[in-house]
């Protein structure tokens, strides 16, 4: 009985010893697996004509592949399915998602590298209506957001009184304001700054961006080996100015 509970503990030992970590099944296999969703500019964006992905993350997961002396593999995901693509091993990390409780609960996050407000959009023609977010929190207004966004947390937490409708992927939410289905739209002020450009019928409410929301990449939470990694690596990659130079690229300026 003694020789056979030793056996059991010695096998239970070597196995846990044993336990690989994502950091070496991608050394081994030569590919790092990064979830994107390609509907995010200036973070993610897919060229529908030729599939491939461009942005900020997409230079991001490039350079730590790079880094890693591995290939990248881009799995297409959207914000409803980013979180369980994590959590189900369709992907090694996510490119930039904003850091939320209800996330966190499921999954690990890396260290941060950009913040951001939160804006909300209206049609330009309403901006009297609603000149405030408070406006917009009323019974007879219709806030669009998409489903499983952090946006959409945001506005189930802040719009109580209004009509929320979640729009899903590949549905574009600020496509309900323009198309007069929704009043207003919460969404990135990185992205809120370049929708105004592109459909000049839509305007930023003036009263300031909402709650400083961080940006980390989605990560196992149970493999402290491979989250360490990526920590080390964004740590070292701030620290010789690539984040402050990919920032400058794309136009972003971070909070902080
Ligand atoms: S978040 C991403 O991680 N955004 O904050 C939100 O949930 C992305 C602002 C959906 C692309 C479409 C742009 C909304």
């Amino acid at each position: 009985m003694k020789k056979f509970i030793i056996t059991i503990l010695i096998t239970v030992l070597s196995f846990s010893a044993n336990a690989e970590s994502r950091l070496n099944k991608i050394l081994k296999s030569g590919e790092l697996r990064v979830g994107t969703t390609g509907d995010w500019d200036p973070m993610s964006m897919k060229d529908p004509a030729t599939n491939q992905y461009k942005g900020f993350d997409i230079d991001i997961s490039s350079e730590l592949a790079k880094d890693m002396g591995v290939k990248v593999k881009y799995v297409p995901t959207d914000w409803k399915t980013i979180v369980s693509g994590i959590t189900s091993d369709r992907y090694d990390i996510s490119t930039s998602a904003t850091k939320t409780a209800k996330r966190a609960l499921v999954a690990g996050f890396t260290n941060s590298y950009y913040k951001y407000g939160t804006v909300a959009l209206v049609l330009k023609k309403n901006l009297k209506k609603f000149p405030t977010w408070e406006s917009l929190n009323n019974k007879n207004v219709t806030i669009a957001t998409t489903l499983g966004t952090s946006q959409e947390e945001m506005a189930k937490k802040i719009f109580v009184k209004s009509k929320l409708k979640s729009i899903e992927a590949p549905a574009r939410d600020f496509q309900e304001v323009l198309a007069g289905r929704a009043d207003g739209h919460i969404t990135s002020s990185t992205e809120a700054n370049k929708l105004v450009v592109t459909y000049p019928q839509l305007a930023i409410i003036p009263d300031g961006g909402k709650n400083p929301a961080v940006l980390a990449i989605l990560i196992d939470q149970n493999d402290q080996v491979w989250l360490n990694y990526v920590n080390h690596w964004i740590e070292i990659k701030k620290a010789s100015g690539f984040f402050k130079d990919l920032l400058k690229k794309y136009g972003l300026k971070s909070l902080e």
